[in-house]
């Protein structure tokens, strides 16, 4: 037995079948200062509430694995010190040894597909690092859209990435990357990667509908919804470029590996841009949020 703690809220919008939001804690704990991370948790439910659907934050908390948070378990966990980030490798570990972590996209994705919660927003997916090719970082994240078939709305890759291997990975995954309402595939902080999309859908409609099309066809995996950052907030990418290079050799000459390069660059970003990343980072965490209440709408309506 799956040690699950569904919150209040999560359980009556199962019984009554609301749509539901998935969302991950890792952006909580790694990807975000306090007290920003918690205001941000809270205000991304709020977008999801206001979309018309249910938020189900999702975490590890002392070995349970708890869909949807209640006020003061997101408070707590926000402040938490040493809580560990969970991919797929570690979920079943924590569980069983009653530890306490944050789930990042991978982990998230897994989560979702328990309690049966089809959509889950986030800010950007983990990709392949630069330089893999010597590293051979590429993240968890990118195998679990494979293989689990939930929709991941997310504001493309983190920039920090190198974008163009990610894309290729996604592609010899066979997982369907659709930007939403552009054609070019986007940078989280800038709206566009210079890159063209492999997929474009203008309707939350359109993606339920594909979505319902790839489990017909037996297709396993889920889709990842690139939805470009509001314009009002975004970064463009020529004033980010100079700073993510920054960023990136100081975590080459500290030596940062593994799980702990993404919250570093996030981190070094945010203090070299005087929060200006952040402020973009809360902006399309909420847009994604709002996009996702729509597409989890879209697929009630649309039984499977
Ligand atoms: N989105 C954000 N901030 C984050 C993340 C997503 O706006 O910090 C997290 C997600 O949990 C994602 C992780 O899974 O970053 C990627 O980490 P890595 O590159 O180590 O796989």
């Amino acid at each position: 037995m799956i040690p699950i703690t569904y919150s209040p809220e999560v359980a009556a919008a199962r019984d009554a079948r609301q749509p539901l939001v998935a969302l991950e804690s890792t952006i909580i704990t790694h990807g975000m200062p306090w007290p920003q991370n918690v205001e941000t948790a809270r205000s991304v439910e709020a977008e999801v509430r206001a979309g018309g659907a249910v938020p189900a934050t999702i975490a590890v908390l002392s070995g349970r694995l708890h869909v949807g948070l209640t006020g003061a378990e997101l408070d707590a966990l926000g402040q938490a010190e040493g809580v560990a980030k969970l991919s797929r490798a570690d979920f079943a570990a924590c569980l069983a040894t009653g530890g306490t972590g944050a789930t990042t996209v991978a982990a998230t994705m897994i989560a979702a597909r328990l309690a049966g919660i089809e959509v889950f927003a986030t800010g950007g997916i983990g990709g392949v690092h630069r330089g893999a090719e010597t590293s051979f970082d590429i993240s968890a994240d990118l195998a679990e859209l494979a293989q689990t078939p939930v929709t991941v709305v997310a504001a493309g890759a983190k920039a920090i990435l190198d974008l163009p291997k990610t894309l290729e990975v996604l592609e010899t995954s066979g997982v369907p990357v659709i930007a939403y309402g552009q054609d070019a595939f986007p940078a989280f902080w800038s709206r566009s990667s210079g890159l063209p999309a492999p997929l474009r859908m203008d309707s939350p409609d359109e993606i339920a509908r594909a979505a319902r099309l790839r489990a017909a066809m037996a297709l396993p995996g889920g889709q990842l919804v690139a939805n470009p950052i509001p314009e009002a907030d975004e970064i463009p990418a020529d004033t980010l470029a100079p700073v993510i290079e920054a960023a990136l050799a100081e975590a080459e000459a500290r030596g940062i590996a593994a799980k702990a390069v993404t919250p570093f660059l996030l981190d070094h970003i945010f203090h070299a841009t005087d929060g200006a990343s952040l402020a973009a980072n809360i902006a399309l965490v909420k847009n994604n949020a709002r996009l996702a209440a729509r597409i989890s709408a879209a697929l009630r309506a649309q039984p499977a």
